[in-house]
């Protein structure tokens, strides 16, 4: 990306009362991504490869993509040598702190009992949790290494109960592993961690390898290639994966009336479109004079100046726009249109608010609440719906790691109740074994009592 000092940080503003609504979808639209085909003919090739070689295959490509022509082995396994994850007194604290309050936000989620329900005299249903055994938990690279990435995957993994625990990150181009990434994964008790990134380890988790063991569901964020591979391994009976949601790119919606600080919007702003720069952040302004809205645009530019990240921050505010709109009413409308991933309330009675949100992964209220402290600290998770998904998905917490299991018991009262209704069912289907298995029971004890 040319760096272009002079030219101003500056979003596109559209006044809603000025445009119809399926201009305003256009507006809202996220950019887009590289054509799936393209991506699919990069990434299949790559599974197929590590599932039939292999470690194999796994080394080459991380030595190929991550530029580290000298790895040996793309795992290491626990115990981890402390040596590989010596943190600074402040990095180990700050993660110690964040790794309590995320514990107790996700342990709080725990179902303690079963749910049992006699949904009539005699008939017992009951339903129960159960951590998914084997989870892989990936955590990025790429322009920013995502040390708390392993924190929002693992420490839930760990509350969950999930028996084995495997990271998997890309390398850096010494075949070292940032130290804090290391040191977490010992915290939550991760088994393994995988030195690769990409399909390549997406794959090797799906189908395992000689080192790397299967997982029965893959977690994390990661770029289209990643997401690619994640869907394709998902589809294929062959894995047997499951995976936990479509991610995309970082986005953030913040709805600013008259009492926001113009510095505080811009922060939260700039602190999500430094992500990357597909990126997408959106201000919905709630009835701002033009000077107000010069205030926030003229705290944007200074603020993002001043980041070593301007040039990445640049090319996500230039598809990023504010839309003016003149009541909470509309603010919330366009908001839910939108389903952000974050959704930051800088208005007055933000709490108020909260119940007119229909659609967003993760809601930060008030003055206070600036989204960086979910992305670290304060117990929320933020793994997080991006790209509209938080329309029909949560985001990661504790049930993403368990599944339901049912169970039912009759009594022979309970079978007496409802036999009839089971046997004119199957007969309606034409399945006289099912309907069988019941007259039988109920022959049998009439004759046993006759
Ligand atoms: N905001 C990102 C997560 C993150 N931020 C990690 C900083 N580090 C997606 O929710
Ligand atoms: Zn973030």
């Amino acid at each position: 990306i040319p760096i272009r000092m002079s030219d101003r940080v500056e979003m596109t503003r559209y006044v809603a009362a000025e445009v119809s609504s399926a201009e305003l979808e256009n507006i809202l639209k996220r950019p887009s991504h590289k054509s799936s085909e393209t991506i699919m003919g990069i990434v299949n090739p790559i599974i197929k490869a590590v599932r039939t070689e292999g470690d194999k295959a796994l080394l080459a490509y991380t030595q190929k993509f991550d530029r580290c022509p000298d790895l040996k082995s793309t795992v290491l396994k626990a115990p981890y040598p402390e040596s590989l994850m010596t943190l600074t007194p402040e990095v180990k604290a700050a993660i110690d702190l964040s790794y309590d309050n995320i514990l107790k936000f996700h342990a709080a989620q725990k179902e303690s009992k079963p749910l049992v329900v006699e949904t009539m005299p005699g008939v017992q249903c009951s339903r129960f949790a159960r951590p998914v055994e084997r989870v892989g938990l990936y955590i990025p690279g790429g322009t920013a290494v995502l040390p708390s990435t392993a924190l929002m995957l693992g420490v839930p993994a760990m509350v969950a109960g999930c028996k084995t625990i495997v990271f998997a990150s890309p390398p850096r181009p010494d075949g070292s592993i940032t130290p804090e990434i290391v040191y977490i994964a010992h915290k939550v008790g991760a088994e393994a961690i995988v030195l690769a990134g990409g399909a390549q380890a997406v794959a090797a988790l799906a189908y395992g390898t000689e080192s790397v063991p299967k997982v029965d569901k893959i977690l994390g964020p990661g770029n289209q290639f990643v997401t690619a591979a994640k869907m394709v391994v998902s589809n294929d009976t062959g894995a047997t994966v499951s995976i936990d949601m479509p991610a995309g790119p970082s986005e953030v919606l913040v709805i600013a009336d008259k009492t926001a600080n113009p510095a505080f919007v811009a922060s939260d702003l700039l602190s999500q479109a430094e992500h990357g720069v597909d990126s997408q952040v959106v201000l919905i302004a709630v009835d701002l004079s033009d000077e107000q809205l010069q205030a926030i645009g003229d705290e944007l530019h200074a603020q993002a100046m001043a980041l070593p990240r301007v040039d990445i921050v640049r090319g996500a505010i230039d598809h990023s726009v504010t839309v003016v709109v003149d009541s909470i009413e509309k603010a919330f409308e366009v908001s839910n249109l939108y389903a952000p991933e974050h959704l930051i309330l800088q208005i007055a009675e933000a709490k108020a608010c909260v119940e007119k949100v229909q659609n967003a992964g993760s809601v930060f209220i008030g003055p206070w609440t600036p989204e960086s402290v979910g992305d670290y600290s304060a117990g929320v998770n933020h793994s997080l719906p991006t790209y509209g998904y938080a329309r029909q998905y949560s985001g990661v917490n504790l049930a993403t790691y368990v599944k339901h299991i049912t169970s039912s018991e009759l009594s022979f009262e309970g079978l007496q109740n409802l036999g009839n209704a089971v046997m004119d069912l199957a007969a309606v289907e034409g399945l006289d074994a099912h309907r069988m298995a019941v007259k039988i029971r109920l022959d049998h004890m009439r004759k046993s009592s006759s």
